[in-house]
């Protein structure tokens, strides 16, 4: 299109709001491959029982779909039943995910401090800080003391459901307790938790919607407490907190004289593993051997953004500079098979959720090896698994080294890679901005407090090519932050954000007065990226900090989740946790429970009596963001702070 630079003359450009992207799909439509764009035209038009929440197909009675002449299932369920139900077995299936991710991270901080590992401990004060916090005597030496942590953490997943969550009891702002505990949905142990909730969500078991609903929100307590939080507590222990580094983004990353790694997924200690084996210079020699100039690692989707998030923390952990053998960001879950179709690629290391069984397809189109890194992780037609595995990952890291040195000999000529990258500053955490502030949070509450920053909006999740690719997303986030409203990302998003150059000090220009003269004064990025959907319980953390700073409960704060193209079911376990915490929680698209008037209006409308947040639906950028900013400034009233806003604008409320 037009306003894109750079503009190659392709004949597909309006799939992408990145012209990368747009490029990459006028190349996969001459070689006749099949995309994620391809196939969601093949499939219109869709459902629209499924899209309203209103088909079940758990008995061999089903499917049953609810319309005006047959309003109940064959078993007598209702549209409600029905919508609540599927809303919680989606939300079961995020809650299972995210424990798996923290599974792997608990057990990995135990085999470190073991020693048969090569990770470090990286975090020692928060190992501290956590352990104390849950009751474990945090003067111990360090190497007891996270096997302690991570014993209790693993404990904490499978105790009984009648035992509340010790995360919670720590973490939680007290007033939150409060609220969770009068509804009864205070979580215990997350695999007991999934146990009664799957049995729940069976054919004529819990019919009850409100029931239905009150067990998602419980689920949704355990995801950010144990599968956000506490997995990036640990992690941050493990393999640092972020401190914040520079990189890039887009597919011109791609250097076609290395052999190409990707790191691709969501749990990054392969990835960290595989970064550490590749500087060395017997694994350079290796590559340089096959005839490429050396190694580099590529990130992809979440996996990509822990990584970039610690650049200056967990890749040469001897010396603590920044990595070198990381290229940058290649873009998110859309971008999976435009990365691989531009044969430059070596080999993809696939870790836990968001590998597409499309990919197998493109890669094979090419020379590049997928390879499963992950236990849980078995794609049609993938035969090659390395399956992490903590005390192996050292030796683990050089064959998947081996395996892509061996594949960039195989590699072709067809190579195809579009010219754009984008500069990044990333590493953004609660420890990280309270250092660029000069070592506490007050100049950011202060530029709350004024009115120049109106308030703070998580953009969070995933991409989705209903409402075009990664389009709504940068449209929001754009229009957020002309409206000096703060704005975080993490998932997804972030690739978006940092494609379209979004996350660098220099991007203030597109912010509103108020935002851009704070931005420019403490040199931060108008959009800060906090990394990965896991990164969530970041936020979680932060939005927490600034409500004790300021002595109210979150749901009273200028502040607003937004998932603005959510995908999968991690998504939507996190979208529950959001309401849960008192947010505003913008969706898009139109999740499914419109069949359902009940769960529809309790969900944008009733909840907001019982936890302070609510869903907003709105597909529209500009809408969407005017409803965030009235709810921003009620808020802002609330707390009396109509000053501050008056007097940034130069105009009285
Ligand atoms: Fe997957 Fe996280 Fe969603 Fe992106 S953002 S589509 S989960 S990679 Ni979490």
């Amino acid at each position: 299109m037009s306003e894109k630079e750079h503009c190659v003359g392709c004949t597909a450009c309006d799939v992408s709001v990145h012209q990368s992207t747009c490029e990459m799909y006028d190349r996969t439509t001459k070689l006749g491959i099949s995309t994620v764009f391809d196939r969601y035209e093949a499939q219109q038009p869709q459902c629209t029982f499924g899209k309203e929440g209103i088909c079940c197909q758990l008995c061999s009675h089903g499917p049953c779909r609810i319309t005006a002449k047959a309003p109940q299932g064959i078993c007598g369920a209702t549209a409600d039943t029905i919508v609540a139900r599927n809303l919680l077995r989606l939300t079961i299936h995020g809650v299972a995910a995210y424990s798996h991710h923290l599974e792997e991270v608990a057990r990995t901080l135990k085999a470190t401090a073991q020693g048969k590992t090569p990770y470090r401990i990286q975090d020692e004060q928060k190992l501290r800080e956590v352990a104390g916090a849950i009751g474990l005597d945090s003067t111990r030496p360090t190497g007891e003391l996270a096997i302690a942590l991570a014993d209790a953490v693993l404990a904490e997943l499978r105790k009984g459901a009648d035992e509340p969550l010790a995360l919670v009891e720590v973490f939680a702002p007290r007033t939150r307790k409060e609220v969770w505990q009068k509804l009864g949905i205070i979580p215990g142990g997350v695999l007991s938790e999934l146990r009664d909730a799957l049995t729940k969500s069976m054919s004529n078991i819990t019919s009850d919607p409100v029931d239905l609903l009150l067990t998602t929100l419980r689920l949704a307590i355990a995801t950010g407490y144990m599968g956000l939080v506490g997995t990036v507590t640990l992690q941050d222990i493990l393999l640092g907190t972020p401190r914040i580094s520079r990189t890039q983004a887009d597919l011109g990353i791609i250097d076609p004289g290395m052999v190409n790694i990707v790191a691709h997924g969501h749990v990054p200690l392969v990835g960290t593993a595989v970064m550490q084996a590749a500087q060395s210079e017997k694994m350079q020699e290796l590559a340089r051997a096959a005839g490429a100039k050396g190694i580099r690692v590529l990130g992809s989707m979440c996996t990509g953004q822990e990584i970039l998030q610690r650049l200056n923390v967990s890749g040469d952990q001897s010396t603590g500079e920044q990595v070198q053998v990381f290229a940058g960001q290649t873009g998110n879950w859309i971008s999976q098979e435009f990365l691989v179709a531009t044969g430059a690629i070596d080999l993809v290391m696939m870790d836990m959720n968001c590998s597409i069984p499309g990919l197998k397809a493109v890669a094979d189109r090419f020379h590049t090896r997928l390879v499963s890194v992950d236990r849980i992780l078995r794609m049609a037609g993938v035969e090659e698994h390395v399956d992490y595995e903590p005390e192996k990952v050292a030796e683990q890291a050089e064959e998947l080294i081996g395996m892509a040195v061996e594949a960039y000999r195989q590699r072709g000529k067809d190579i195809f890679i579009p010219r754009h990258k984008s500069d990044v500053v990333a590493g953004f955490s609660v420890e990280s901005i309270a250092g660029a502030l000069g070592g506490s949070l007050e100049p950011l509450l202060g530029a709350i407090k004024s009115g120049a920053v109106k308030g703070i909006v998580a953009v969070v999740g995933c991409t989705n090519n209903r409402n075009g690719h990664d389009g709504m997303s940068v449209s929001l986030v754009k229009e957020l932050i002309k409206r000096d409203i703060l704005v975080i990302n993490s998932g997804c998003v972030s690739s978006a954000t940092q494609i379209e150059g979004l996350m660098v000090p220099e991007a203030a220009e597109l912010a509103g007065e108020g935002l851009q003269g704070i931005c420019k004064a403490l040199g931060i990025p108008p959009v800060l990226n906090f990394g990965s959907c896991v990164d969530i319980g970041r936020i979680d953390v932060a939005v927490t900090a600034i409500a004790a700073a300021l002595g109210v409960d979150p749901s009273l704060l200028p502040v607003a989740a937004s998932a603005p193209e959510y995908l999968e079911q991690k998504a939507v376990a996190d979208g529950v946790f959001a309401v849960a915490f008192g947010l505003l929680t913008h969706l898009a698209p139109v999740p499914p429970v419109t069949g359902s008037a009940l769960v529809t209006k309790v969900l944008t409308q009733d909840i907001e009596s019982l936890t302070g947040g609510k869903v907003l639906v709105e597909l529209d950028p500009v809408k969407a963001a005017d409803a965030i900013e009235t709810h921003i400034l009620a808020k802002r009233r609330g707390l009396g702070l109509e000053a501050g806003i008056a007097q940034a604008d130069g105009e009285k409320i």
